[in-house]
């Protein structure tokens, strides 16, 4: 590729990738609202709200991949949910579409199917059971990604990570955990690969405590990590959680113990408040 866009390089996982991906593309764009380091040598570093169409059209301009992992990666205000992953998901697919479809990594993640039970075992048709309004999100996404495909031809692969971290940091992540160096496998089989078309992808290591099965093996992407090399330093140090809990229980683990934030009756409560 001459160039591969990486949205949400500020972040924990574009940081760890713009590390990783250079040898993918003459030059890595860059883009992030938050701060990002200057650019090097092959680097592009753009600010860009996702929100903003007209930027985000700017900045897909003369790219011929897109990973995108920019937007809200937790559970938080609809408004800001709504902006970031609602309106700029919108956003990136038209800017797609008006340069010429570059095929496109979606960073879903394991909240849209995280009200499953941890007794389940998932394939990629499973019914969505979203835990969170962020994982409502990212079913939009998802839906997107397909509407563009159905409709235009857009290629995408939809990435459902689970929990992806340098080790696998509690009782639940040992089933969750994707490796940075599985993840980095994935991308590189995503771009490689002659034909992709809209598949989704479970976005974890080859745990033996995993639920997800590996989809994406007509890639050629094989994870070679699995958490069970970490699970006695985990069980050493880690409290097992209440059987429960829903840390124990859901997939989706702690998302599904979140409030909706900011909701109506907290707004009413709170504009009483400020009237008295
Ligand atoms: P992060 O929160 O560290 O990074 C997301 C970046 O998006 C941030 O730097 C933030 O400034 C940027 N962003 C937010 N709103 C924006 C806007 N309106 N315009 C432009 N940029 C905006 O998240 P992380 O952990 O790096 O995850 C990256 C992606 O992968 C996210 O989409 C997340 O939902 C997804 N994901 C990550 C998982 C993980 O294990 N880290 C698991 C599942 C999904
Ligand atoms: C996600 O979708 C989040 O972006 C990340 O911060 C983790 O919470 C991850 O899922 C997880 O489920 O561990």
């Amino acid at each position: 590729m001459k160039r591969l866009l990486i949205t949400g390089a500020g972040g924990g996982l574009g940081r760890m990738l713009r590390q990783r991906l250079g040898h993918m593309a003459e030059v890595l764009r860059l883009s992030d609202i938050a701060p990002m380091a200057p650019a090097a040598l092959g680097e592009e570093v753009v600010t860009c709200d996702l929100a903003d169409g007209a930027a985000v059209r700017d900045l897909v301009a003369g790219c011929d991949g897109i990973v995108h992992l920019g937007g809200i990666s937790v559970e938080r205000e609809f408004d800001l949910i709504e902006a970031a992953n609602l309106r700029g998901v919108y956003n990136l697919y038209e800017a797609a579409r008006a340069h010429g479809h570059p095929r496109i990594l979606f960073a879903s993640s394991n909240h849209v199917v995280g009200y499953h039970p941890q007794t389940a075992r998932l394939g990629p048709d499973c019914p969505l059971r979203p835990d969170s309004l962020y994982g409502v999100s990212k079913a939009y996404g998802e839906a997107m990604a397909h509407l563009y495909h159905d409709k235009f031809g857009q290629e995408t692969a939809i990435v459902r990570i689970g929990s992806c971290t340098p080790a696998p940091a509690d009782w639940r992540m040992l089933s969750t955990w994707l490796s940075e160096d599985d993840f980095v496998a994935l991308i590189e089989a995503v771009f490689r690969a002659p034909h992709l078309g809209c598949p989704v992808i479970w976005g974890a290591s080859d745990n033996d405590a995993g639920w997800w099965e590996n989809t994406a093996g007509h890639l050629g992407w094989r994870p070679k990590d699995n958490s069970a090399a970490h699970a006695a330093h985990v069980h050493r140090t880690v409290p097992r959680p209440e059987a429960d809990a829903s840390v124990a229980r859901y997939q989706g683990g702690v998302f599904t113990d979140e409030p909706i934030h900011g909701a109506w009756d907290q707004r009413a409560a709170k504009r009483a408040g400020d009237r008295d």
